[in-house]
């Protein structure tokens, strides 16, 4: 039988084998593990933990923010202040940033995470999730502030997410493909399930919030409209639809079998640039994706070319299945 392989030894091997994973970002991984299995273990109380229904309070964006949000945050903001691997985190539910207190030592990374994507589904128990960024300090500054945080996605040294759902999966990259661990819940940890994941560069399934249609913009509405005429239309092929209103089982269900994610700017807003946020959402997703051979953009450009100019800057969002965000996205050249 072949040997099971651990998320402590796959990072241990990463490490030894290409450098990838200096000895601090390996220890900080496995911290936001850790967090990870203990907000899974919060998540499948459920009721029983009290721990469902809102906390009544809004965070920065104007969400009325869920227990689970704020427990979640906690969660992770307590697990990692005191190893010394970071300078500081950034949080959906939190303002500003959060720098390690003094009494702790200070590393060199920088943490960034949605704490619990997928909100308005934990009341009503579909899968949920936590996504998570890593960036570097800048070395040229003293101390931490926000604007150490402002830097383009490409230059990301890890990201992932945990999805809590029929299973718990833990996906992740150092920047050397995309591996997935399951977590054992007899053992405690999570194990190796499948790596170098690949999505299909060519798809029949499509996943976007159909009942914003009108308030589209005209690429995005010609897509939709190609994949709904069917095999009849100019696509030729009939497309199936998914949306789970979870970012985290949206992506997960195109890294395991392909498809196209959509959060596009609409009209209901239109000052800001989409729904889903930049630093800890889409360039996460977008750096899990390229290296599964897919593409992310926001209609326009590589998502993770852009420079943030703010900690919870929003985007819209067009990644999974490599030909089909090509189109889409050729769809918005005006040429
Ligand atoms: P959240 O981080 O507050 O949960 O919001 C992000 C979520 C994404 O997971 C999901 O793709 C989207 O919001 C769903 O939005 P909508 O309810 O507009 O379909
Ligand atoms: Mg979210």
């Amino acid at each position: 039988m072949a040997q099971k392989i651990s998320l402590t030894r796959y990072l241990v091997e990463q490490q030894r084998a290409d450098g990838l994973i200096p000895g601090q970002l390996r220890l900080l991984l496995e911290v936001v593990a850790r967090a990870c299995k203990s907000i899974s273990q919060a998540v499948n109380k459920g009721a029983l933990g009290g721990v469902l229904g809102s906390a009544e309070s809004e965070n920065v964006q104007g969400e009325v923010q869920k227990k689970l949000d704020i427990i979640a945050n906690e969660v992770l903001i307590e697990a990692n202040e005191w190893g010394g691997h970071l300078a500081a985190m950034a949080s959906e539910e939190m303002d500003s940033i959060y720098v390690v207190p003094n009494r702790y030592p200070q590393g060199e990374y920088l943490l960034l995470f949605d704490p619990l994507d997928g909100s308005s589904n934990i009341d009503v128990n579909v899968s949920i999730g936590t996504i998570f960024s890593v960036l570097k300090k800048p070395d040229d500054t003293p101390g931490v502030q926000e604007g150490d945080f402002l830097q383009a996605g490409s230059r990301q040294v890890a990201a992932g997410y945990c999805i809590y759902g029929p299973q718990t999966t833990l996906v992740l990259t150092v920047g050397n493909g995309v591996a997935m661990f399951t977590l054992d819940r007899e053992q405690g940890s999570f194990m190796l399930t499948q790596e170098n994941i690949q999505i299909p560069a060519d798809t029949k399934e499509f996943a976007i919030n159909m009942s914003n249609m009108r308030h589209w913009d005209a690429p995005v509405k010609r897509y939709i409209d190609e994949c709904l005429a069917g095999k009849e239309g100019p696509r030729g092929k009939d497309f199936n639809m998914r949306w789970i209103a979870s970012m985290v089982a949206d992506v997960h269900r195109i890294l395991m079998r392909g498809g196209i994610f959509m959060y596009p700017w609409d009209k209901r807003e239109p000052d800001k640039a989409g729904k889903l946020r930049l630093m800890y959402e889409a360039n996460p997703m977008s750096w899990l994706v390229e290296q599964a051979g897919g593409a992310a953009t926001n209609g326009r450009e590589r998502i993770l070319d852009l420079a943030p100019a703010k900690l919870h800057e929003r985007v819209a969002v067009v990644l999974g299945s490599k030909n089909e965000v090509e189109r889409v996205t050729r769809y918005h050249d005006p040429l």
